[in-house]
């Protein structure tokens, strides 16, 4: 049965997709973009009310949040994910809760919201500011455990490369400066041909204002 996944245009997007393109997993993308109006179609709030992307379906199973889909599919085709009961499974879930809270909710995304969607979302100086600054004091923890390695968690590509990779095309895409290792680990992640096959497709589109 093939895999459908519903989303793209931003970073939370590419996580699903270049999970797909690292497996080598056929599926139907249907990109839609957020703000666009095509979250909010009937078709669309029948897989999610939250009327956000993106939202995988396979089969009967429908799932949204973008790390635990990459996380499903890891465990799903045998890769991105170590074993369940690992040291490496404990490390995988500790940075992935880390990078969606700390890095993504509690500032990346504080900053889009009080920033480029603070028509939406209102102004908030004061917020924009706690921000910043809990991003540069939480980054360092990723810097620190990193280290010089290639990989975020044992010796091999996992899907918390991607969730961190994905962070830190954001924050530099907000302006962030990142240590030399951040930035020569995002670099050569960038460079995987799934990252780049999995952002063309998902960049193919553009959110809504
Ligand atoms: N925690 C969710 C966040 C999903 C999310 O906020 N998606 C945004 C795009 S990045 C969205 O679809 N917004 C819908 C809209 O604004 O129309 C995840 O990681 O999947």
């Amino acid at each position: 049965m093939t895999l459908t996944l519903w989303g793209g245009a931003t970073g939370r997007t590419i996580r699903p997709h270049w999970a797909l393109h690292e497996l080598g997993v056929e599926y139907e993308a249907k990109l839609i973009g957020p703000r666009t109006g095509e979250t909010q179609t009937d078709e669309f709030r029948a897989l999610s009310i939250k009327e956000k992307v993106p939202v995988l379906v396979d089969g009967d199973l429908v799932l949204t949040e973008s790390a635990a889909i990459v996380t499903y599919l890891g465990d799903k085709f045998g890769g991105l994910t170590p074993a369940v009961g690992s040291v490496e499974r404990a490390r995988y879930n500790e940075w992935t809760s880390f990078i969606l809270m700390e890095l993504d909710a509690h500032t990346l995304y504080v900053l889009r919201k009080h920033g480029d969607l603070a028509a939406l979302y209102g102004e908030a100086p004061a917020a924009m500011q706690a921000a910043r600054d809990g991003f540069n004091k939480q980054v360092r923890w990723a810097e620190r455990r990193l280290g010089d390695a290639p990989f975020a968690v044992g010796d091999a590509f996992s899907g918390v490369d991607i969730l961190l990779t994905s962070c830190l095309d954001w924050a530099r895409a907000y302006g962030f400066g990142l240590s030399p290792a951040l930035e020569a680990y995002r670099e050569r992640h960038r460079e995987r041909p799934a990252y780049r096959s999995a952002a063309e497709l998902n960049y193919s589109i553009r959110p809504g204002a």
